[in-house]
Order: structure tokens, then C-alpha cells, then sequence
């Protein structure tokens, strides 16, 4: 590439290099070239600054107003060929090369190898969900991808505008509503980096994060065939668990496991909340109208299953229309019994303050704990 034959600074040599005072940690195929040319273009503009700010300094000193000399003698110069042919030539041909770069780089950018692989990103308030359509696996504000290998998100945003934002390695994309956007990039080091929403989509914006983890190939095929039986392959013991680890950061932004109020309900009193029926909703209903006999809602586990199935379908009180309504799709039935039962044993697995309580050590020989209601 012409950028690397243009390779004068530090960081264009290696693909992958730690965190300089400028630059975060660089850690994919395309970082090398886009720090070259912005320290190329950093470089150039600190040479000017001092030309400039000399030859300002200088001339103001050498022609400052002398009360002594009434008049300048003699003509000034009219031009100079030579000087003026300087400063015409050197920018532009410092234009050309950061204009040739530049374009090379977002060419490169733009394009995405043929033989990438496919990840789909949906981006919501606020949260991030991948899908790995190889592995029909689904992760939640986690992405594994492979080492040295292209790797291609085709992105939707389920509400508003968000972008996709990798420092580490130098990628950055929006996410328009009702559009698809793609991004792609190729990772040189092993690693966990930090993902961005790099556009500002509302209140809990500041945490709409994710972390991209770099396997090598092997270790990326093994985990894939792991999180592809996850859930499958637990005993139902562990599925509360589970969906607290696994799930839940899904729910998050707006569901707190402390008792705080958020954009939605807590999870912390859901469960005898929901079994009590003393839920009040929009239209000024109870949870406990729907649940007598022939009720919709007999067991407040079809009131907590359909509440993330058809989530406008009962408003609480106090709260608008904002949960995702794209869980029936994204979570596989045995996921959503999973969720189900961590509100059902909620007080099992987290703490008043809000804390997740550590498994009891000897966790094989114990059965399933009874569930006291
Ligand atoms: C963008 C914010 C948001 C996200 C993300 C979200 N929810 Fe909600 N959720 C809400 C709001 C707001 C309500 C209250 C209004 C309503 O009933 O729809 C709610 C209500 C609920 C209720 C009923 C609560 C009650 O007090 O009766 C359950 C259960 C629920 N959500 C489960 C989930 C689960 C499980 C997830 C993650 C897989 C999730 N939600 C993700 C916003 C969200
Ligand atoms: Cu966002």
C-alpha cells in the first residue's frame, strides 16, 4: 500500500501496538494506516505552526512602527516567483498525498472482503444485540469474534440513531432507523475491547456499551459451539442463573435488580408483585382483574412471560411504551422460561442492595433448591 511506503512514523509499522499519549491501543488490520495519516496530517500542522508563528513574530519585530523614520524608503517587492512558486507547490503536493491516502483508507474502509464473516447488530435504546447467524447464536452486549479473519456487521437500529464505535480499531459506523449499515473490520491481537454507541440516543446513552473479544480461530470455534447449547444443555436448576448472567444484560438499561426505579420496573418485588396481582396498570386495571378464574393471567408466570413477549400489551402504571418488542424473536422459548424463573427465585440470586449472590461452592450434588411459593 502506498501508506506504507510512506511509513516515516511509529505506528504505521506494526498492525498492533499498546495505547500511545494520542492514540488508544491499536488491534486491527486497517488502525496502522488511519494513525499514519493522522499523524501525518498532526506533523505537517506542528512544522506550519512553528514556520508561521516565527516568521510572524519576526516580521512584526523587524517592520514595527518607528517613531523615529516618518517614511519607509524606497518600493517594496511587487513578487517573487520563486517564493510564491514554493508556496504554491509544497501544499499542494502535501494536499495530494493526505487527499491519495485518505482516500485509499476509506476505499479500504468502505469495502469488505468477499469472504467476511457475517454478524447482524441490533442497536436499541440502549443496548447492543449480535447475532451470529453462522452458529445461530445470539449474544447480549458481548460480540466474539475470530482472530485474523474480516468480519462484516450488517447493523439495524430498533429505535433512534446510534453508531457502532471501536476505538481500538479505528471503525466507526451510524445506525439509521428503518436502514442498513455495515462496518467491517479485521482484528490482529487477542484481546477484549471497548464498544461505544458513539451517538448521543437519549438518557442512558453513556451506557449503551458492549465488549468486542478477539478469539484465535480454534478458541472461537469452540466457544461458538458452546454458546450455540448453552441454554439447551443446562439442567432447569440452572436456568435462573443463567438468564441473570446471560440474559439479563439485555434488560438492563431500564430494569434495575436494587429496587430503583428506571425506564421500567424493577426486577427486585416483580415476583410477589406479580403473584400478589397488586401490579396497577395504565388503564387503571390490576394485575389481579386478570387473574381469578378464567383469567388471563391464572399464574403469574404467563403474566411475566407475556410482559416480554407482547410488552404493550399491559402498560404499568407510571410507565410508557418503551420495552423492545423484538424479544419474541430474538429469545428462544427455553430463554424466556429461564427469565421467567430468575424473577421467579429472584431473592436467591441477588441481594437487597441489588448484589448477584455466589453459588453455593458444592453446586453438582445439590439439587434443584424447592422454590417456597
Ligand atoms: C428500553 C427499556 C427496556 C428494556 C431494554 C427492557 N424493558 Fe421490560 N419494561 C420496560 C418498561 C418501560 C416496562 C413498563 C411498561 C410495560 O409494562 O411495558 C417494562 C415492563 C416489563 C415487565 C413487567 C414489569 C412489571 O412490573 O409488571 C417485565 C416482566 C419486563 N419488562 C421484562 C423485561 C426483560 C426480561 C427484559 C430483557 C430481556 C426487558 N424487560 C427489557 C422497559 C424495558
Ligand atoms: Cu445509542
Amino acid at each position: 500500500m502506498m501508506s506504507k511506503l510512506l511509513s516515516i512514523f511509529p505506528a504505521a509499522h506494526g498492525d498492533a501496538t499498546g495505547p500511545t499519549f494520542w492514540m488508544p491501543e491499536a488491534a486491527s488490520s486497517v488502525a496502522g494506516d488511519v494513525d499514519w495519516i493522522l499523524e501525518f496530517i498532526n506533523v505537517i500542522s506542528y512544522i506550519f505552526f512553528v514556520i508561521i508563528v516565527f516568521a510572524l513574530l519576526y516580521l512584526a519585530i523587524k517592520y514595527r512602527r518607528d517613531p523615529e523614520r516618518k517614511q519607509i524608503s524606497g518600493e517594496g517587492p511587487t513578487h517573487g516567483l520563486a517564493l510564491e512558486l514554493t508556496w504554491t507547490i509544497i501544499p499542494t503536493l502535501l494536499v495530494v498525498v493526505i487527499f491519495w491516502v485518505g482516500m485509499v483508507g476509506y476505499i479500504d474502509l468502505r469495502e469488505s472482503p468477499d469472504d467476511s464473516y457475517e454478524v447482524s447488530v441490533a442497536a436499541q435504546k440502549w443496548s447492543w444485540t449480535f447475532t451470529h447467524p453462522d452458529y445461530a447464536v445470539t449474544e447480549g452486549g458481548e460480540l466474539t469474534v475470530p482472530l485474523g479473519r474480516p468480519v462484516r456487521l450488517v447493523m439495524t437500529s430498533a429505535d433512534v440513531l446510534h453508531s457502532l464505535f471501536v476505538p481500538a480499531f479505528r471503525v466507526k459506523q451510524d445506525i439509521v432507523p428503518g436502514r442498513y449499515s455495515t462496518l467491517w473490520f479485521e482484528a490482529t491481537k487477542p484481546g477484549s475491547y471497548q464498544l461505544y454507541c458513539a451517538e448521543y440516543c437519549g438518557r442512558d446513552h453513556s451506557t449503551m456499551l458492549a465488549t468486542v473479544h478477539v478469539l484465535p480461530e480454534e478458541e472461537f470455534q469452540a466457544t461458538m459451539g458452546k454458546l450455540a447449547r448453552e441454554y439447551e444443555d443446562l439442567p432447569d436448576a440452572d436456568l435462573p442463573r443463567y438468564a441473570l448472567t446471560r440474559l439479563y444484560n439485555r434488560c438492563s438499561s431500564c430494569h434495575s435488580l436494587d429496587g430503583s426505579t428506571g425506564t421500567g420496573p424493577s426486577f427486585q418485588g416483580l415476583w410477589e408483585r406479580s403473584t400478589s396481582g397488586s401490579t396497577v396498570f395504565t388503564d387503571g386495571t390490576t394485575l389481579k382483574d386478570y387473574m381469578g378464574s378464567g383469567g388471563e393471567y391464572q399464574m403469574p408466570e404467563n403474566y411475566i412471560r407475556d410482559s416480554i413477549l407482547n410488552p404493550g400489551k399491559n402498560l404499568v402504571e407510571n410507565y410508557t411504551n418503551v420495552m423492545p418488542n423484538n424479544f419474541a424473536s430474538q429469545l428462544k422459548p427455553r430463554q424466556v422460561e429461564a427469565l421467567v424463573l430468575m424473577m421467579k427465585h429472584f431473592d436467591e440470586l441477588v441481594d437487597e442492595e441489588g448484589n448477584i449472590i455466589e453459588p453455593p461452592a458444592a453446586e453438582e450434588s445439590e439439587a434443584s433448591t424447592g422454590d417456597g411459593g
